[in-house]
């Protein structure tokens, strides 16, 4: 299986695991876990995957966006959920600053309305500048905005931290972003 085969099957991943399980008729515990077995049946008919196959796109996967149980019976997407499932992401005290990677045209509403979390679960934000512009750099020229973290988390929004290091949190208010 070469790196763009991977890929394809990532993104499959991601929108079965994080939006759509429906798609493949596929039911998701409360905390966000597939049964890997039944996964891989369930995927036949749009990709052909092994047990191995599927180890090997969730090892070398960039992100570490899926991570499997102690047993490797069950897999689930660690964050990016649109999907109410209770990842339990450890609540966590945030460094002082954290960063979110957005682009020019959600400037105006992001000053009014602070950072809202959209389609997912959770406001997603980066712990360094590099990974923010990562993130934006998928919609276009990125613009960074810096979180004052411990000040928010200070104020009572609690903070939590992704099996792959991704910082999740309900809402950012404007006046905890520098712009
Ligand atoms: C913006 C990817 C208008 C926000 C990435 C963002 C990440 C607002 C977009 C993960 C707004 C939501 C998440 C407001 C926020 N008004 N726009 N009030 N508040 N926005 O995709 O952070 O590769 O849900 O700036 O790497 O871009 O899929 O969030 O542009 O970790 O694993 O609304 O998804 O991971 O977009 O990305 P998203 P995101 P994967």
């Amino acid at each position: 299986m070469d790196s763009k085969e991977e890929k394809r099957i990532s993104k499959l991943l991601s929108y079965v695991l994080r939006h759509h399980p429906e798609f493949i008729d596929i039911k998701l515990d409360v905390n966000g876990w597939a049964n890997v077995t039944e996964l891989l049946q369930k995927l036949e008919v749009h990709v052909h995957l092994n047990f191995e196959m599927l180890e090997q796109v969730v090892t070398n996967n960039s992100k570490q966006r899926f991570s499997f149980n102690v047993d490797n019976t069950m897999i689930r997407a660690s964050q990016g959920h649109s999907i109410e499932v209770d990842i339990q992401a450890s609540q966590k005290e945030p460094p002082e600053y954290l960063y979110h990677g957005t682009v020019n045209e959600y400037i105006e509403p992001i000053r009014r309305e602070g950072l809202q979390k959209m389609e997912r679960q959770y406001v997603h934000l980066s712990p360094d500048e590099k990974t923010a512009r990562e993130v934006a750099g998928r919609r276009g020229k990125p613009v960074i905005l810096k979180i004052k973290a411990t000040e928010l988390a200070s104020s009572g929004i609690p903070f939590f931290l992704s099996d792959n290091g991704v910082w999740l949190v309900k809402e950012v208010p404007a006046n905890f972003i520098i712009f």
